[in-house]
């Protein structure tokens, strides 16, 4: 395919839609494209220089009129300055609010170019704000001036059809995750280091939303029957920080939870990991077990949203009800106590990724949708 010029628009924060449209950015950037990502802050996944893409800013200034400082303004005055200015051919955006409306706002300001605006739906855009009187009428606006809409799983495609009634095309594009980034541990240092030589570690991480109900897994760590001592590594932060250390504290197992914050060196401390623990009470998809999944770590999660599109219940890891510690409690000690039984699961779960959910398929798909939305010129 000719190269494009293609803008990428994303929440610079520590969560997947950040993570996953970075990652897509530095993926088509190495393909030979030229990519523009506009964001308020450096995402955490582009710290360094990276050929091939260039990072734009966007700032806002404060006056004394403003109490809520227009920081959508000020991203679609940019994104129309580089449309025009690059010729962009794709401007991609993901997470819809505001980002879909700031790209219409942008090209409805160059009237001579026709960048297409393609938006990728993560989750909570439709689930949560979807549903705010705020923004219920704004968001499907922005989808249907959208020139392809995508949605990262079955589930929330239908969730936006339920939510808005919306009966345009929406392509399913998964996450995905880089295997040269997460893979099986090639040495036990960082096991050792974290205890897991005569430890069994148990791994989760996220951004302690009380959604993501971190709770719950330090009531699996206390519901184990397993003979062997267990640790439990939390990696992230968030609100539920301090709700989270106090429910250890009550349940008497403070001592085996590591609280390890926001690190760099996640996939290394998941690839040391035994099993990993998602109770999430909703999920659209659920990019954190995939990379679990990809380190070659059994995944116990939950029923819900696109979970089940992403672990095979009894394959590459199991899912229970919202809540149901000790049936979550009850597989992680049997996978604890069957080592053959863990390896099969989590070399299943590293097969279902290189299948599914790799890398290098996902820009293919992108690659496809965005050479099919440029030819279809009205
Ligand atoms: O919707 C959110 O909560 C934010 C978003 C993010 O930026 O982390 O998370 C969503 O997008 C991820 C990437 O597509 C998905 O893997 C997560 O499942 C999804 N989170 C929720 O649906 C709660």
């Amino acid at each position: 395919m000719r190269k494009l010029k293609i803008g990428i628009a994303c929440y610079p924060t520590y969560g997947g839609s950040g993570v996953l449209a970075t990652e897509l950015g530095l993926a088509l950037a190495r393909h030979g494209h030229e990519v523009h990502l506009f964001s308020y802050a450096r995402p955490t996944r582009l710290a360094s220089y990276h050929q091939g893409i260039e990072f734009h800013n966007v700032t806002v200034s404060s006056y004394p009129l403003f109490q809520y400082p227009p920081y959508d303004l000020a991203l679609a005055s940019v994104m129309r300055q580089v449309m025009c200015e690059r010729s962009l051919d794709v401007l991609h955006v993901h997470y819809a609010v505001p980002h879909a409306i700031c790209a219409y706002v942008a090209r409805e300001m160059n009237t001579h170019c026709d960048t297409k605006i393609i938006t990728t739906l993560h989750g909570t855009d439709i689930t949560i704000l979807g549903r705010d009187p705020n923004y219920r009428d704004v968001i499907p606006f922005g989808l249907e001036k959208s020139d392809a809409v995508v949605s990262v799983s079955h589930w929330l495609a239908e969730q936006t059809r339920e939510v808005f009634d919306y009966t345009g095309p929406i392509d399913v594009l998964p996450n995905f995750v880089d295997q040269d980034l997460f893979k099986p541990r090639a040495d036990d240092v960082v096991r050792r280091e974290l205890g897991g030589e005569d430890h069994a570690l148990l791994v989760h991480m996220s951004n302690f939303r009380s959604l993501k109900r971190v709770g719950d897994t330090v009531e699996v760590l206390h519901r184990l029957r397993s003979e062997r001592p267990v640790r439990l590594l939390l990696v992230g932060d968030g609100p539920d920080q301090c709700l989270v250390r106090e429910l250890a504290t009550r349940l008497g197992v403070l001592d085996q939870v590591r609280f390890l914050g926001e690190i760099d060196n996640v996939a290394s401390i998941v690839a040391a990991a035994d099993v990993a623990l998602f109770p999430s009470e909703s999920e659209s998809f659920g990019l954190a077990p995939l990379e679990a999944m990809a380190c070659g770590v059994p995944v116990v999660t939950t029923n819900v949203g696109g979970l089940p599109e992403v672990v095979v219940h009894g394959e590459s890891g199991f899912l229970h009800d919202v809540g149901d510690t000790d049936g979550m409690a009850a597989d992680v000690d049997l996978l604890l106590d069957d080592p053959a039984r863990r390896d099969a699961m989590g070399r299943a779960g590293v097969r279902r990724v290189t299948e599914e959910f790799s890398l290098v398929r996902s820009l293919r798909q992108h690659e496809e949708l965005y050479t099919r939305v440029l030819a279809d010129d009205p």
